[in-house]
């Protein structure tokens, strides 16, 4: 059976889990390591650094079990850890839903900017518990924490969206969040500087 002739789940509760870091019952749950960000840092050099020295979490995905299929309703949370590389603050890959549609994610916990990014536009919305953004279609997204807590956010999203991170790494996203003298630096996009073996990563 093809995963669009599924048929539509059964009505059913989902519950936060415990401090807010899963879904209840819980579906699948990926990690992002420091290595899985190739390309996505300005300061390249500083993330081969970070890579070689123990290759850090930078952040999870923890799902519900409603499925990435049409007409479903995905929803996720995502927890970033703290840090910066480069004295740029941790954040996730970002990406595209190649069929257009709008999302939204709610701050849970910690302080965190929602990056969007139109391909000439770039929008920044401060995060924080009780705060929804709204991602409308056609707007790549990347996630940011700007505090010194992990930084979460419950996103739902449709379920025939898709995600396309080669967008972002050829158009990058508009802007780029740093650590400044008095919090959050955005400062305009460049793309991320050659690796050590010359070639960009
Ligand atoms: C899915 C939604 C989020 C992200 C998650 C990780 O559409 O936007 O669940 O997948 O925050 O970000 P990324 O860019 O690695 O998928
Ligand atoms: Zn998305």
């Amino acid at each position: 059976m093809s995963r669009s002739a599924t048929p539509p789940l059964e009505p059913f509760a989902i519950r936060f889990g415990e401090s807010n870091q899963t879904l209840e019952p819980p579906g699948p749950t990926l990690q992002r390591r420091m290595s899985d960000l190739a390309g996505l840092f300005a300061d390249t050099g500083a993330w081969e650094r970070a890579v070689a020295d123990g290759d850090p979490l930078v952040y999870t995905v923890s799902s519900s079990p409603v499925p990435e299929t049409p007409r479903e309703l995905p929803q996720s949370i995502t927890t970033i850890y703290p840090g910066q590389t480069g004295g740029e603050f941790w954040m996730t890959k970002g990406h595209q839903h190649p069929d257009p549609q709008g999302e939204i994610y709610l701050g849970l916990d910690g302080r965190g900017g929602l990056l969007l990014f139109d391909g000439e536009r770039a929008q920044w919305l401060d995060m924080a518990p009780g705060v929804i953004g709204y991602i409308p279609p056609g707007w790549a997204h990347r996630s940011v924490n700007v505090g010194d807590e992990p930084y979460r956010f419950l996103a739902v999203y449709p379920g025939s969206a898709g995600h396309d991170y080669g967008w972002v790494l050829e158009h990058g996203m508009g802007l780029r969040a740093r650590r400044g003298a008095s919090g959050v630096d955005l400062v305009p996009y460049r793309a991320a500087e050659p690796g050590s073996a010359g070639a960009p990563h």
